[in-house]
């Protein structure tokens, strides 16, 4: 794959994951083209990788979805009135079917090392200050900011890109090498498989969803649902990491530490017809507390579509805060209007 002497053969790599996807060899297409960026990142192997993960969806994720989903495990946090928090040391599958059935969220502290998620947390300010300098949203500025050609007659984006830049954020699709190293970092620790062992089957994340943060304290936020507009019916888990310190100084999360499953009251005065008003939330906030938490660079927290939550953010708050939001799906039940990228 890589030439023997040290100059890696970008071209020869990308033609020979193109033959292994022509002959729906996908995983093995992807796996070369991951491998070869790990050893040099190259922004036509990122771009190609994409491309790759989302035509690969139609390709391979066939799953039925398991029966009797999600598992029916006890309560393994009994006396937890707050979100449960384990070390990223005790995370396996079970753990988190239990913390989101019973708690609606889990904490894991120390998910990614400190000095990865700063590389991650670099590439999120290239793509953030790339994005900010060019005329329009479809301008690339590779690797950093490479906005995603959709050509399909499934799928198509909405107002989803300029929607995320209005929202502090950057689409994770049109920010090839931060997604790189993300997924790169996670695999590292072995999520990818938790993910496929959490759902029994294949995983995609969701292109219009998946989102890097760079999250202003003047920032607004309001309660929500994400299936209010994901749906309700879908197995999904969001993993929201941290990539700087929050919950103090820098704008966090505010979560209402329950499992809810339904949808509850919308209608909010807040920005969208999705929201749910501070009354609201704070009626289900009121036997189990609202929680700000607080993040160390690296922590990460997993949630579902019933989770009620916003940004955490008050007037005190000096610093900016950097994350990403991403959101894993269960192939079988993959929400229509949302846009797969196999993983
Ligand atoms: O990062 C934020 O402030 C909001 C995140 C969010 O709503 C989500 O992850 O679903
Ligand atoms: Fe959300």
């Amino acid at each position: 794959m890589i030439a023997g002497n040290s100059i890696p053969d970008f071209t020869g790599v990308l033609r020979q994951s193109d033959e292994l996807a022509a002959a729906g060899s996908w995983d093995d297409a992807i796996d070369l083209l991951t491998a070869s960026n790990r050893f040099e990142e190259n922004p036509d192997i990122e771009k190609r990788l994409l491309e790759l993960r989302y035509q690969a969806f139609a390709g391979i994720a066939n799953s039925a979805p398991v029966p009797d989903w999600p598992k029916s495990l006890p309560d393994y946090f009994p006396d937890e009135t707050s979100i449960p928090e384990i070390p990223a040391s005790e995370l396996c599958a079970d753990v988190v079917t239990s913390a989101i059935a019973h708690h609606g969220s889990l904490m894991v502290r120390g998910m990614l090392d400190r000095n990865v998620a700063s590389g991650i947390r670099d590439a999120i300010d290239h793509s953030f200050n790339s994005a900010a300098t060019v005329p329009t949203l479809r301008t690339p500025v590779p690797p950093w900011y490479q906005p995603f050609s959709l050509h399909s007659e499934h799928h198509k984006f909405g107002a989803e890109r300029s929607y995320a830049r209005r929202g502090g954020g950057v689409l994770a699709i049109d920010a090839p090498r931060a997604l790189f190293r993300h997924l790169e970092a996670l695999s590292a620790v072995g999520f990818d498989r938790l993910l496929q062992e959490y759902f029994g089957e294949r995983v995609a994340l969701s292109a219009k969803k998946t989102t890097l943060r760079r999250t202003e304290p003047g920032s607004l936020g309001g309660w929500h649902q994400d299936g209010s507009f994901l749906g309700t019916d879908i197995r999904s888990l969001n993993i929201w990491t941290a990539l700087s310190p929050c919950g103090v100084e820098a704008p966090s999360l505010d979560i209402v530490p329950r499992r809810l499953d339904y949808l509850v009251e919308m209608g909010g005065p807040d920005i969208f017809d999705w929201a749910v008003s501070n009354e609201t939330a704070q009626s289900y906030g009121a036997d189990y507390s609202i929680v700000r938490p607080v993040f160390e660079t690296g922590d990460a927290l997993l949630f579902d579509q019933m989770t009620l939550h916003r940004t955490g953010v008050d007037d005190s708050m000096t610093k900016t805060r950097y994350a990403i939001e991403m959101w894993c799906f269960a192939a079988s039940t993959y929400p229509q209007e949302q846009i797969p990228l196999c993983w």
